[in-house]
């Protein structure tokens, strides 16, 4: 099997620090939890920002002050912002990241409503937006899905020019409002993705590690981290960010999966791109 990419997802939008108060905020924050968790083995920083007092934003200079810090205390591990920002923000808003030309960022290919009445709202046009300034801008998308219907959405919209080949898609599996955690929707979905994608795994709350194990022993590629999931174990609030990639490292080694650097990951996740681009 391929080595283990592991994502960490630091602060996410909605997460706070009244939930777990090691969820970063300012860039020294920010800064803080991506360098440890990339010395515990992570090779890709999902990125979201929030002003000093928490507030989330997509505000360009505050991404580049973020990224500038990340690459200044751990140059090599792959930063990959948010292009899905907080629920209610506009697309105009959302997409500001991409102008910094990351190697990576989130393209969130369907509507899924997030509980009560919030909606995470990703139309058609806005989905064919942001993959086309991911094209102009050579960023790398990573197809976020919180239903099979989003994969066949972004197989469609890659047919026609709007994504390109292979894609890389994250399983979002948990949300309020979304596809289950569970080892039977897993498997639909890894059955559902064109040959020659990869995929990453991301289990919601008390599911993250659940669904960690599932991808491991499946080839698949584990993302962890406080966006998604504030506790270590059963009560046990993680202390940082680095505690949830920690746990994964022990995990995959228990299950025989070495852990990718980020230079292994650049290959994993760059391989075929060229040979393998979409024709039209
Ligand atoms: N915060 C959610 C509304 C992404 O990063 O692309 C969207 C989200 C997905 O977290
Ligand atoms: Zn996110």
């Amino acid at each position: 099997m391929e080595k283990l990419i592991i994502t960490a997802a630091i602060c996410g939008a909605e997460v706070t620090k009244e939930h777990n108060p090691a969820v970063p905020y300012t860039i020294q924050e920010i800064g803080d939890e991506s360098v440890a968790c990339a010395q515990a083995g992570a090779s890709i920083i999902h990125l979201h920002v929030r002003t000093d007092d928490g507030t989330p934003t997509q505000d360009k200079d505050r991404y580049a002050a973020a990224i500038a810090e990340i690459k200044r205390r751990c140059p090599n591990v792959i930063i990959q912002p948010s292009t899905g920002g907080a629920v209610g923000m506009t697309a105009t808003e959302r997409m500001q990241p991409l102008e910094l030309s990351p190697e990576m960022a989130t393209l969130d290919c369907g509507t899924v409503n997030f509980g009560g009445d919030e909606i995470f709202v990703n139309t058609e046009n806005m989905i064919k937006e942001f993959g086309t300034k991911m094209i102009e801008m050579g960023v790398k998308p990573e197809v976020e899905v919180f239903d099979k219907g989003m994969i066949d959405t972004a197989i469609n919209l890659s047919k026609k020019g709007f994504i390109q080949m292979p894609m890389h898609f994250n399983f979002v599996m948990g949300v309020n409002g979304g596809i289950a955690a569970t080892a039977r929707d897993f498997a639909f979905l890894k059955d559902s993705i064109p040959t020659g994608s990869t995929f990453t795994a991301t289990g919601i709350g008390r599911y993250q590690f659940p669904m960690a194990v599932i991808s491991i022993v499946s080839g698949g590629h584990v993302r962890v981290g406080l966006e998604d999931n504030i506790y270590l174990e059963k009560g046990v609030l993680a202390k940082s960010n680095a505690d949830l990639v920690q746990k994964v490292v022990r995990l995959a080694k228990e299950l025989g999966r070495e852990i990718a650097t980020p230079n292994e990951a650049r290959e994993i996740l760059w391989k075929n791109h060229a040979n393998l681009a979409h024709t039209g």
